[in-house]
């Protein structure tokens, strides 16, 4: 009796780590197939751009606009996005296979929203920047474009409770974490920040 009962809670204990092998070497599957699925995206993108490219060099942005400070914010933006995505190893001009130059072209205050008495509601803060990538060995132009991107505010100053959605992503004032600060500060990034995306974007898809 006593035997029996001992067998049988053997045969569930082996019951129990076979179970839990069985899931392991699963757990194992999925883990295998992520990390392949994420190599095979990183390669894919990276295989689309000209082999012989593997580094970029981001010299300090020209300003055509009288906005201070303002190309040190974006080229200091470019340059974390493209170490951030590490497709590119960003590197110094002279050991660089490609450059991306840009200039500033426009940075402006345009007002987008009017109430009844035609005052302004809304400003977007437009930033126009051209762009060229250069293929340094071959002396080539491999992308040339003008990017633009906005960031909203109000004229209250105060972009917590201006029921503007100052991103655009669809969150609006104490919804959105973001929403805090300076409006016109808090435009510029926006705007930085999504131009930098867009032309990290482009050069990862025109090849
Ligand atoms: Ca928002
Ligand atoms: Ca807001």
């Amino acid at each position: 009796m006593e035997l029996n009962q001992k067998l049988r809670s053997l045969s569930d204990k082996n019951k129990m780590s076979s179970k839990i092998n069985r899931l392991l070497c699963y757990l194992g599957g999925v883990l295998f197939m992520v990390t392949y699925l994420v190599n095979c995206g990183f390669y894919s993108m990276a295989g689309s751009i000209p082999p012989h490219i593997r580094s970029i060099s981001i010299p300090l942005l020209d300003n055509e606009t009288a906005e201070f400070g303002i190309s040190e914010e974006i080229t200091d933006n470019l340059l974390e996005k493209f170490t951030d995505e590490n497709i590119l190893r960003v590197v110094d001009e002279e050991n660089s296979d490609s450059i991306l130059r840009g200039s500033i072209i426009q940075a402006e205050d345009i007002p987008y929203t009017y109430s009844k008495e035609e005052v302004v509601g809304e400003y977007r803060f437009t930033i126009s920047i051209d762009v060229e990538w250069v293929d340094v060995a071959n002396d080539k132009i491999l992308l040339q474009k003008i990017f633009k991107g906005w960031g909203a505010y109000g004229i209250g100053g105060d972009i917590s409770t201006d029921e503007i959605d100052n991103d655009g992503d669809g969150l609006t004032d104490d919804e959105d974490s973001d929403e805090i600060g300076d409006a016109r500060s808090f435009a510029t990034k926006i705007a930085v920040g999504k131009i930098a995306q867009d032309i990290l974007n482009d050069i990862l898809t025109t090849w």
